[in-house]
């Protein structure tokens, strides 16, 4: 099933078709000179994919004000629909990420089926501990997992085991952990305590894990705890991690660290011990911004990419991150934003699979800083624009996807088909 018509993205990539061939073959021939084989790097970009959140296509905000968007999804259904529109558009989103109690169905063999009649398939399950729903016995206003309360973290293990089993369902073989637990007042909180009642409940949810699952652990800094998080950044998510057993590997959100972190040498860490478990890509100028993947900092985004892409080469062991979008989408309509996103990562892989390996190595060797950092520079300026759209050509995407998401009136559609929820009120969705 294709929620958006077919013959509408055949005839616009109709009239594209002839300047992407020259451009495609124009670039072919640059990186022939640069002894790289274009084919190559198509076969590599159009394996490639990233998961889209659930939650990232409805409209997002801040704790201050949601301004909803026409059309918003109205439960899990429709956000699939959406996620299906992405990657009907653009190709590089095979899979939907989905956050429980927020993506609730009653029937979970109706979504899978949903899913695979769009071609989508299901990601890593995220966990929700950091509010609470209604009706739940315990409150999380002072901790999930780590809560002083025993009551109180097996509720949070509870639900856990409850997103595995629902993942079990869906086809999924991860399980996200996020934890908002954390203090706001110094003095509030034991922090050793607190990382020993974490490694508690954290090992009973990793005893449930299915064969063949992995859990992530994500730190972030701040926020909504804003003195201390429990699991505040990769140290604390490494250790924890190493405690629990190889199934449990650092999700790193780039978000989640403090501006002018080296995000990129965190990650050269984690792979190098077994432990890097993937990403949520966005970006940020101050904190966990949750701006679009490459909108503010593409450099610092193809130096994480430049480090993915030597671990493959060099067949370190154990490397198979897992990707995924992490953003809030408050001013753009999310599909747009979800649609240039991915682009955006897949650019950057590209970008990164450019990168003369060898002769980096030469240079570093020879501590060449100069030429080492030039080949970086070299392949992060390649306008790879002709690869993605040959990658989407052959899979029938469209070639501008954004302008042929506009053309095709799928918006105004849902904004008949699914009234208003109003809502202005704070929140991340
Ligand atoms: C958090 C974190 C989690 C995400 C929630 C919605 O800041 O990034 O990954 O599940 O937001
Ligand atoms: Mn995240
Ligand atoms: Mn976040």
């Amino acid at each position: 099933m294709r929620p958006i018509d077919q013959n509408l993205i055949d005839k616009h990539n109709e009239t594209l078709r002839p300047q992407l061939q020259s451009d495609y073959t124009h670039l072919g021939e640059q990186l022939a000179r640069r002894g790289i084989a274009i084919e190559r790097v198509r076969e590599q970009v159009a394996a490639f994919g990233v998961a889209i959140p659930s939650w990232g296509v409805g409209t997002g905000g801040t704790r201050f004000a949601r301004f909803p968007g026409p059309g918003e999804p109205r439960h899990v259904f429709d956000k699939l629909q959406d996620c299906a529109v992405i990657h009907q558009l653009g190709r590089a989103t095979p899979t939907v990420s989905l956050h429980i109690p927020w993506d609730k169905c009653s029937d979970w063999r109706e979504l899978r089926e949903a899913a695979a009649g769009y071609g989508l398939a299901f990601d890593a399950m995220n966990s929700n501990t950091f509010s609470d729903q209604p009706g739940q016995p315990q409150s999380y206003k002072f901790g999930s997992l780590t809560h002083t309360d025993a009551a109180t973290r097996a509720q949070a293990v509870a639900h856990n085991l409850e997103c595995i089993e629902i993942g079990q369902a869906l086809g999924s073989t991860a399980l996200t952990v996020w934890i908002g637990d954390g203090s706001n007042f110094p003095g509030q909180q034991h922090f050793r305590r607190a990382f020993e009642r974490y490694l508690e409940s954290t090992r009973q949810i990793y005893a449930a894990l299915p064969s063949g699952w992995r859990m992530f652990l994500e730190h972030k800094i701040c926020e909504p705890a804003f003195y201390s998080t429990v699991i505040q950044d990769w140290g604390s998510s490494y250790l924890a991690a190493s405690a629990l057993g190889p199934k449990a590997q650092c999700l790193v959100d780039l978000g989640h660290h403090a501006p002018n972190v080296n995000i990129e040498l965190i990650v050269a860490r984690l792979i190098a011990s077994a432990k890097l478990a993937g990403f949520h890509f966005n970006d940020s100028k101050y904190g966990d911004d949750d701006l679009d993947a490459g909108s503010v900092s593409p450099y610092r985004l193809f130096l994480v990419f430049n480090e993915l892409v030597a671990a493959a080469h060099e067949g370190v062991v154990g490397f198979h991150p897992a990707y995924m979008l992490d953003q809030s989408h408050n001013v753009t309509d999310p599909i747009e934003s979800l649609i240039d996103s991915a682009e955006q990562v897949q650019r950057t892989y590209a970008q990164a699979l450019l990168v003369d390996r060898a002769a980096l190595d030469a240079a570093q060797q020879a501590n060449d800083a100069l030429a080492a950092t030039r080949l970086l520079k070299r392949a992060f300026q390649t306008d790879v624009t002709p690869i993605l759209q040959q990658v989407r050509l052959q899979a029938g995407a469209a070639l501008e996807p954004i302008a042929a998401y506009r053309a095709s009136g799928y918006r105004a559609r849902m904004a008949a088909e699914r009234p208003l929820r109003g809502g202005g009120g704070g929140g991340i969705v």
